[in-house]
């Protein structure tokens, strides 16, 4: 076998591996009259927008998620319990909306932990994101 084929396979198996890093959109959570912050984020291909959300510690959060785009199914996926943020929820095309108090400052990830067969993650192409809680 030709060795210049070889490195193209390697090469190009190397690149399927290589996390998509998205673009920060960053959004605050804006708090209502009722004193809950609300965000909404929609989901895609691969896509969290936004994916950068800034809340306060210790004030209730209603965070609204939908699913935008075709028939791929997404979720979203968040396990910090020490900040008291767990969830794990499909999303749909219509809103459907979780609550939490998050109780402890930090930047903690959230994903879709979909995937399809032998393809990548849609977490590695770009499904990500984070929540800042601060001060
Ligand atoms: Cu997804």
């Amino acid at each position: 076998m030709n060795i210049l084929k070889v490195l193209l396979v390697i090469l190009a198996l190397a690149g399927m591996s290589i996390a998509d890093d998205p673009e920060k959109k960053v959004f605050t959570a804006v708090k209502g009259p009722d004193g809950i912050q609300k965000v909404s984020i929609v989901g895609g291909e691969y896509y969290f927008e936004p994916n950068h959300i800034l809340v306060k510690v210790n004030v209730p959060v209603a965070l609204s998620i939908k699913k935008e785009g075709g028939i791929v199914p997404h979720n979203i996926v968040m396990k910090s319990p020490e900040a008291g943020m767990v969830f794990d929820e499909p999303m749909g095309s219509e809103p459907k909306v979780i609550m939490f108090t998050p109780t402890k400052t930090g930047t903690y990830p959230f994903s879709c932990t979909k995937k399809l067969l032998f393809f990548r993650s849609h977490e590695s192409r770009g499904m990500k994101g984070a929540i800042e809680v601060i001060e």
